[in-house]
């Protein structure tokens, strides 16, 4: 007790300031497991804009604290990360009572042993009931240490431990996890992106394949983009109008010809994106199968073009909230893809799903001026979409500093109808008054988080919008999952031939309007 005055005492005159602490929240995985879940998942910054937008998650129960920067000099290809979950708190008499779980996950190629978890943040805390792990707080931090049967964890495992502490008053001090491997403070080791030699990138490319006759690609060819709009070979206004794929690492067997037939022929969609999460779990740039997800590109184009729809290869970034983060994987991807399809006329390349967090329009312009001249390398006239701030809805923005010197850049507008409205169409006005073109490469009719409620009236105005402007779009997402974007009902397996009562509402919606548009 004495002992623990004196250490209070010691930090009271250190002061040490704990807040500014940049904290990632990082939300449940959108895995087939957990398709039952309302998760949102969104990155954001405790110390500047956190909260203030409607993405942000409802059930913001799972915050997740991860520290790594720098790289380990050894070749180990290392990739743990720590989380702290914040399960609830309460009173008991005159004390308050938190409950944190922590989960350690070796997502690396080899065992890891001799672990610790330091977390600021529990000044004043005294530990009560834990499990799966040995505690002490020490002034600020609490560390943890194995117990006996845990002190390695097995690659590809995880060890989840939680412990409730007692502080005589609240306590919402941020908790920032590090991880130390080795006495050595734990810093996740990336491995360099091999750049494809001449020679590789010959043999990858990829044939050109005749269309199908009578096919959107058939008729209109290759597109562009002439001011504010998309334009077909001859010229003439051309409207892509479609469907996204989920992320490709958790829902693939949507990508089959026969889905991308189905809702060419039924629905009359002409384009597909294929959605590749970057730095989720399953993530390109995080722990994903690089070599299965380019397959699964690789496929989604093969189906499309064969069946002569267009399609967009979708680096969709989220929770790596700047493009710059990933920026030398996005360089070594889109050189690769962009020589593999350079003689395609139906490939468009999307650069970045969704910039966020505290990136600015002018980060995102100067991460596409060194990708598009990487694809322009390659193919010198394919469409180019570029995502805009505050998760792709600050196309006016744009519109203040656009891309020079490029032709056929698209810039992105995303809307999920219940939440975004008149303040984000205003921003496509004042985009598309300036002369840009916005593309709509995801959008929905319920809310922000892919779920709740649908805003049939919302999207009615939306797509007056579209109309109006003759906007491209895609819609999110084809996938089964139970939350209200996803267009298939989660009862249905099917993976292609589906009837109207295999729809979800939204599925239903998007059918009928993709159908009636022309
Ligand atoms: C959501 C999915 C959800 C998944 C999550 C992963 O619907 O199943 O668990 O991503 O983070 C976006 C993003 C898109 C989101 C979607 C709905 O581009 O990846 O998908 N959304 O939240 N921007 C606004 C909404």
């Amino acid at each position: 007790m004495k002992e623990r005055k004196s250490l209070l005492i010691i930090i009271g005159v250190m002061a040490v300031p704990i807040v500014a602490m940049a904290i990632f929240i990082v939300y449940t995985l959108g895995n087939k497991d957990d398709a039952g879940s309302k998760a949102v998942e969104t990155t954001t910054q405790a110390t500047t804009e956190a909260a203030t937008e409607e993405e942000v998650a409802e059930d913001d129960t799972e915050e997740t604290t991860e520290k790594a920067s720098s790289t380990n000099s050894d070749e180990k290809k290392l990739a743990c990360s720590v989380k702290v979950e914040d399960a609830g708190n309460w009173q008991d008499g005159d004390k308050y009572v938190y409950q944190y779980n922590i989960r350690i996950d070796n997502k690396s190629k080899e065992d890891v042993s001799d672990w610790k978890v330091v977390i600021a943040g529990f000044k004043g805390g005294e530990i009560g009931d834990n499990w799966n792990g040995d505690y002490k707080i020490s002034g600020d931090n609490l560390t943890i240490t194995a117990v006996d049967y845990n002190g390695t964890i097995p690659k590809g495992g995880n060890i989840e431990m939680g412990l409730q502490v007692k502080y005589k008053s609240s306590n919402d001090a941020e908790k920032a996890a590090t991880l130390y491997v080795g006495g050595e403070e734990y810093t996740e080791l990336k491995e360099e992106p091999t750049t494809q030699s001449a020679e590789e990138k010959a043999e990858s490319k990829k044939e050109k394949i005749e269309p199908e006759s009578g096919t959107p690609l058939e008729n209109h060819g290759k597109l562009s983009i002439d001011g504010t709009d998309v334009v077909d070979k001859d010229g003439k206004q051309y409207q892509l109008k479609g469907v996204s794929t989920h992320g490709l690492a958790w829902f693939p067997e949507y990508v089959n010809k026969e889905a991308f037939q189905t809702l060419r022929d039924e629905w009359g969609a002409n384009v597909i994106r294929l959605a590749m999460y970057t730095s989720e779990s399953g993530g390109y740039c995080q722990d994903g199968d690089k070599s299965k997800l380019k397959g699964l590109v690789e496929d989604g184009v093969e189906y499309a073009t064969e069946l002569g729809m267009y399609v967009i290869i979708d680096w969709h970034i989220l929770h790596d909230t700047n493009p710059k983060d990933n920026q030398d994987e996005a360089v070594v991807f889109f050189d690769e893809m962009s020589a593999k399809y350079a003689d395609y006329d139906n490939v468009l390349y999307e650069i970045c799903n969704e910039p966020n967090g505290s990136t600015t329009w002018s980060d995102i312009k100067e991460y596409a001026e060194t990708v598009i001249p990487v694809i322009r390398a390659n193919d010198k006239d394919a469409i180019i979409i570029v995502g805009t701030p505050t998760w792709s809805q600050d196309v006016d923005q744009a519109a203040d500093d656009p891309i020079t010197g490029q032709d056929n850049i698209a810039y992105t507008t995303h809307f999920y109808a219940a939440t975004h409205k008149d303040n984000i169409r205003s921003k496509v006005k004042t985009a598309h008054d300036k002369g840009l073109c916005v593309f709509i490469s995801e959008f929905s009719i319920c809310d922000a988080s892919g779920n709740g409620a649908i805003d049939y009236d919302s999207a009615e105005d939306w797509f007056d919008m579209i109309d109006e402007y003759n906007l491209s779009y895609a819609g999110w997402s084809l996938c089964n999952k139970n939350e209200t974007s996803a267009l298939i009902d989660s009862g249905c397996s099917k993976t292609s031939g589906w009837s109207d009562d295999d729809l979800s509402d939204a599925g239903k919606w998007l059918k009928n309007q993709i159908s009636t548009d022309d």
